[in-house]
């Protein structure tokens, strides 16, 4: 089975709800930088005090200081893995991809998780954290439209990428997963 997966997608699509669950029932690391930094903010340390403004705006945090916990992760973690959530953008990417060479570890698998814009913004009305009301929500997608998305075409070049229809029940979408890392 494939151990070392991306999971990609707009805010709202399932990834963290997906990736906790893979993570537990195979046991890979999960780091999702949006929960990493949510402890942060919630510890009130220097480097959360620095994110919760950028995070209640909707806008991505610094590539610096994302890249600064990814690679404290990776680095001190041997087995498979699953990156929720990050990279986030090219620089990320590119971030990433030269981390992964320093370790001797490649990529294995990218689930880019699609769903339509409506029931996105449904489910994150209906979650209500802090950075889910609707004004925030649209410039989340708006962020994404302009730094995310263009993640779709650079793991399709590198063949890695593979869509799966997040819409349905957490069940369906995990079985989609499944399939998928066989
Ligand atoms: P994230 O924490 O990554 O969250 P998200 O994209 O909003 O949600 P996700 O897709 O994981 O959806 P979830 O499973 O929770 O990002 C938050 C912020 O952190 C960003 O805006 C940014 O500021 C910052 N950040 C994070 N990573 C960064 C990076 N790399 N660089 C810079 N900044 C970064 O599901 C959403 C809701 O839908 C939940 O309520 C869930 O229960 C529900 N749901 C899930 N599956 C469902 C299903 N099948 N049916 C019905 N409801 C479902």
């Amino acid at each position: 089975m494939k151990q070392r997966l991306l999971f990609l997608g707009p805010p709202g699509a399932g990834k963290g709800t997906q990736a906790q669950r893979l993570a537990e029932s195979q046991g890979l690391l999960h780091l999702s930088t949006g929960d990493l930094l949510r402890a942060e903010v919630a510890a009130g340390s220097a480097l959360g005090k620095e994110a919760e403004a950028v995070m209640a705006r909707g806008e991505l945090v610094s590539d610096a200081l994302v890249l600064a916990i990814v690679r404290s992760r990776l680095d001190a973690h041997s087995g498979g893995w699953l990156l929720d959530g990050f990279p986030r953008n090219v620089t990320q990417a590119d971030a990433l991809a030269q981390l992964l060479e320093q370790l001797s570890q490649q990529i294995e698998l990218v689930v880019l998780m699609e769903l339509d814009d409506a029931v996105l913004v449904q489910r994150l009305l209906s979650r209500g954290r802090a950075d889910d009301n609707e004004e925030v929500i649209s410039h989340r997608l708006e962020v994404y439209r302009q730094q995310t998305e263009p993640l779709i075409a650079y793991y399709r070049e590198r063949n890695l990428l593979a869509p799966v229809e997040a819409a349905g029940t957490v069940e369906q979408i995990g079985a989609r997963i499944a399939a998928l890392l066989a």
